[in-house]
């Protein structure tokens, strides 16, 4: 664990290391401890070492910039700010956004999926699907048990709203007078085009993103376990491509569920959930 003390140069100052005992400073113990639950979850239900699967250290900096409003993968390490206080408070406090930024080291080492439109919203969304498993495996939830929210606590007292996103309900996490409204579609129907935010990689996650849920929640019980572990699947199976559609991802996700599981309740759960947000299958 690295300290910015409110710089930019990374890694910063090194704090704790693997082992030590926790210190006085909250952030860095919270981020400390999210990065180990991130950690154990691919270890213990996919097998996987760390991020890139061989072991990689795990980094992270905290306290990066003044008043910095997000969190980040940089490709290397994670990096933590702490909010402006104004919308945003401590990047640290929601261990799925933790799981969230992990995740996106996990993409990169994998099906790398183009950070724009489509693909990028897959990439997105697999990030929050991770980011979700990893809060429910800490807390111990079942399917129906979670909240299914990305970002639960992480907005300001003053802000309207709940969390960045609802994988539950897309769409309804905060309507605010300066956030705005959550711009999060459900299902193809209300798919958004834009050139902003490359393509829409944060707004139509949203669609993948339901589509998980509906999964999970039809199958109930640990959603890391065979949902989760049929994302992992298409993520890590070396089929899905870099420019993967959502059409493609989905139909990697039947070809998972029946190839891990056969022609069960799994395959079926996944089949109606794509359905159910009006993506096609091949
Ligand atoms: N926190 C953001 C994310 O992980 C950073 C970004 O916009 N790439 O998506
Ligand atoms: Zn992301």
């Amino acid at each position: 664990m690295y300290d910015a003390r409110h710089g930019t140069d990374l890694p910063g100052h090194k704090v704790r290391g693997e082992g030590d005992e926790p210190g006085q400073d909250a952030t860095v113990n919270r981020a400390h401890a999210g990065l180990g639950a991130t950690f154990e979850l691919f270890l213990t239900a996919y097998g996987r070492d760390s991020i890139d699967g061989s072991g990689l250290p795990m980094d992270a900096t905290v306290h990066y910039d003044e008043d910095y409003n997000n969190a980040f993968w940089n490709g290397e390490q994670m990096v933590f700010g702490d909010g402006d206080g104004e919308i945003f408070l401590d990047f640290t406090v929601s261990v799925d956004i933790i799981g969230h930024e992990l995740a996106h080291g996990v993409t990169q080492y994998t099906a790398n999926l183009d950070y724009f439109g489509q693909s990028g919203a897959l990439n997105e969304s697999v990030s929050d699907v991770f980011g979700a498993l990893i809060k429910q495996y800490t807390l111990g939830q079942t399917a129906d048990e979670a909240d299914w929210l990305i970002g639960a606590g992480l907005l300001a007292p003053r802000v309207t709203g709940t969390a960045l996103r609802s994988m539950k309900e897309p769409g309804t996490a905060y309507d605010d007078d300066v956030l705005g409204k959550d711009p999060q579609p459900a299902t193809m129907d209300d798919y958004v085009r834009t050139g902003r935010d490359n393509g829409g990689v944060h707004i139509n996650s949203g669609i993948p993103n339901h589509a998980f849920y509906l999964a999970a929640t039809t199958l109930g019980g640990h959603a890391w376990e065979r949902a989760g572990q049929v994302w992992y699947d298409v993520l890590t199976g070396g089929e899905l491509e870099q420019d993967a559609q959502f059409t493609d991802f989905a139909t990697l996700t039947l070809k998972a569920a029946r190839a891990r599981y056969g022609e069960g309740e799994e395959l079926q759960a996944v089949t109606k959930a794509w359905e159910r947000v009006g993506v096609r299958t091949l």
